[in-house]
């Protein structure tokens, strides 16, 4: 299913063929490639080239560096119809929404190159005579990177541009579920590189590794700064240890992301944006949107329109013009279907949530979308899922609605409808959403990558992509330059 693809991405078959662990495609179950896991004890070698690459690589003038990002740009424009399809039969993507996540790797690129000329320090007002006042911004040294199958391409592009663009050196460890993505990037990566030149070796490298191997990399101290994207649970583990040795850590985890849906709001827009933000992914963005919280007086509507709406959307084959694609995997459905049953514990009723196609595909796992009408915001509606269950929850007054959104232990994305600009701005406000992404009018999921990415509490607090999350992948130096001929000291004291 793969292996044209690979051919024509620059992956080498021996890579894929004939390793000790198989990769799946969730769009049938079957295995498509087996890749060779790398031992844990292989890690260490590959962070010490990554450093000596950094040593070479910081001394690259920023733009120039910039200039490796613009060819690696070249490359996934020429190749972005191939490693979309490789995103949509490894991760079950629709075509659509695979070819999107190359195009974020595309612009994440362009963002990138610009910033190679921008990597801007202050310049501070001393308080003693003939002194300057400066900040630079340095590389750090080795980035680590750790992504989940939900976006195997573009969350590596968004860490990676930058990090390289910035002056490091990286090691990416993908998702078991996602290596051969990560193998094409690897591939693609090495063709910008060959245009380039003169790039130091072992730049970029990735691990294909089971979870000793990410944690490797999360414990080794010649890593400074580790991004990881993945569930709450496993960022529990890699932020305490990377702390632990005095690293810092990006954290991109969990999301429970909300709607509030106003008596005031355009139902056509935010029927259609429920729809993508809830279905879209087959509801496994980290952004993906969980809960709607509609006023009672426009409810019962709004469920009608949503349900009618799911009924019609089409699932299958994510390669076929379809709009929801499979679940990853047995373990991803099980875990629907627990929360389903929760959830009608709980008092929930469910509409939808059933598996599709199954005699077609006894090893796949389709669903259809669930809506679920919750009686109040129980335990279920708390948790995350990762799969599209979209509960319902009625509200009366603004302030109960902002309240339903802010308690819950994640805070990712959340977007409020409406045509009150009260609404609005009080929604953005210092006292509104608790969450790193607080859209009006537009769905919860889609971010574009000009602005910093991230969330609050459980989501880990990380930014990562636009605005200045460039920061974060550099440390930051202040520099007092004395070009007197005395040695006044701050804060006015004499020392004589
Ligand atoms: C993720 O699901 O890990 O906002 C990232 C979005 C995408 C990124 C999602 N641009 O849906």
């Amino acid at each position: 299913m793969v292996d044209g693809l690979l051919a024509r991405l620059g992956v080498p078959a021996s890579a894929y063929t004939n390793g000790n662990h198989p990769v799946h495609t969730p769009i049938d179950g079957s295995v498509i490639a087996s890749v060779h896991l790398e031992p844990a004890a292989a890690v260490g070698a590959k962070i010490a080239q990554a450093q000596q690459a950094f040593e070479a690589w910081r001394n690259v003038p920023a733009p120039r560096r910039g200039e490796l990002i613009r060819l690696f740009g070249e490359v996934l424009r020429e190749h972005k119809a191939d490693l979309g399809e490789v995103v949509s039969v490894e991760a079950g993507k629709i075509t659509q929404e695979g070819l999107g996540e190359v195009q974020e790797m595309i612009d994440i690129c362009d963002f990138a190159v610009g910033l190679s000329r921008q990597l801007y320090g202050l310049t501070i007002a001393s308080e003693r005579p003939g002194h300057h006042m400066r900040e630079s911004w340095h590389p750090l040294g080795v980035v680590g990177v750790i992504s989940a199958f939900n976006f195997p391409v573009a969350v590596w592009a968004w860490n990676t541009t930058l990090a390289l663009v910035c002056g490091n050196a990286v090691v990416w460890k993908p998702s078991e579920k996602t290596p051969l993505t990560a193998l094409a990037c690897q591939a693609l990566f090495e063709k910008a590189l060959a245009r380039f030149g003169d790039a130091p070796q072992h730049l970029s490298q990735v691990i294909i590794g089971d979870r000793d191997a990410g944690q490797a990399l999360v414990d080794d101290p010649r890593v400074p700064l580790v991004s990881a994207t993945g569930s709450t649970r496993m960022g529990r583990e890699v932020g305490p240890r990377v702390a632990a040795r005095f690293g810092r850590s990006i954290l991109e985890l969990g999301g429970n992301n909300a709607m509030i849906l106003a008596p005031s709001a355009d139902l056509d827009l935010a029927v259609r944006a429920v729809l993508f933000s809830a279905v879209g992914t087959a509801g496994q963005r980290c952004t993906t949107l969980r809960r709607v919280i509609v006023h009672r007086s426009v409810k019962d509507e709004v469920v009608a329109r949503v349900k009618s709406a799911y009924g019609k959307v089409r699932i299958g084959d994510p390669r076929e013009g379809n709009l929801v694609g499979p679940l990853i995997d047995k373990a991803s459905f099980q875990a629907m279907q627990d929360a389903l049953a929760r959830a009608r514990d709980e008092g929930g009723q469910v509409f939808g949530g059933e598996r599709q196609l199954a005699e077609q595909y006894p090893n796949a796992y389709y669903v259809a979308p669930a809506i679920v009408e919750m009686p109040g915001q129980t335990e279920v509606v708390r948790h995350e899922t990762f799969a599209p269950i979209l509960y319902v929850l009625a509200y009366d007054d603004f302030e109960e609605a902002l309240r339903l959104n802010n308690e819950v232990p994640q805070g990712l994305s959340s977007c409020i409808f409406t045509t009150d600009l009260r609404e609005a701005e009080r929604f953005q406000s210092a006292a509104g959403s608790d969450c790193g992404i607080a859209n009006v009018n537009i769905g919860t999921s889609g971010a574009e990558i000009g602005g910093a990415f991230g969330g609050e509490k459980e989501t880990g607090g990380g930014r990562e992509s636009g605005s200045d999350s460039w920061k974060a992948y550099m440390r930051r130096q202040t520099n007092t330059v004395n070009y007197s001929r005395e040695l006044p000291l701050a804060q006015g004291i004499v020392f004589d």
